[in-house]
């Protein structure tokens, strides 16, 4: 396992090697985790820049259930109210609504997963949520595209 992890990294930092030298922008290569048990991220700022491909592990550290989701400025609180609406069979998100961006599954305790997406054109603040019902007032965080 440790040496797959070695390989899987090396491989990324021989890709980026080659795309900057070709002068195309790299991908964005981020991870994100639980803090532990509370119901909060371990980063509160993520950065990437406008348009470039994001590589994004979730690992869940706790002992519920957590997701990630990326949603428009000033999205955060709408699309986690949608996504109890959306209900257990969505999976707890309202993955149709047109203010998220990207979303993880809902990860299990000590699992974890890599979603990739772009990112946006546009500059700005982007929240990321975990939308299990009750989590979004304390589990958030900002993609900063800048
Ligand atoms: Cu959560």
């Amino acid at each position: 396992m440790k040496r797959n992890m070695g390989i899987v990294l090396m491989s990324v930092l021989v890709f980026s090697t080659l795309s900057s030298s070709n002068g195309l922008a790299s991908d964005a290569v981020l991870t994100l985790s639980t803090k532990g048990e509370e119901m909060a991220y371990d980063k509160k700022i993520l950065m990437v820049k406008p348009g470039q491909n994001v590589k994004l592990t979730f690992k869940n550290a706790g002992s519920m259930q957590h997701n990630v989701v990326v949603v428009k400025p000033g999205k955060a609180t709408e699309v986690a109210r949608a996504s109890i609406a959306a209900g257990a069979a969505k999976d707890w998100v309202a993955s149709s609504s047109p203010s998220v961006i990207a979303f993880t599954k809902m990860v299990d305790p000590n699992q974890s997963v890599t979603i990739e997406f772009t990112a946006p054109m546009d500059p700005g603040d982007y929240p990321y949520v975990c939308t299990f019902p009750g989590h979004d007032t304390t589990m958030r965080g900002v993609l900063k595209v800048k």
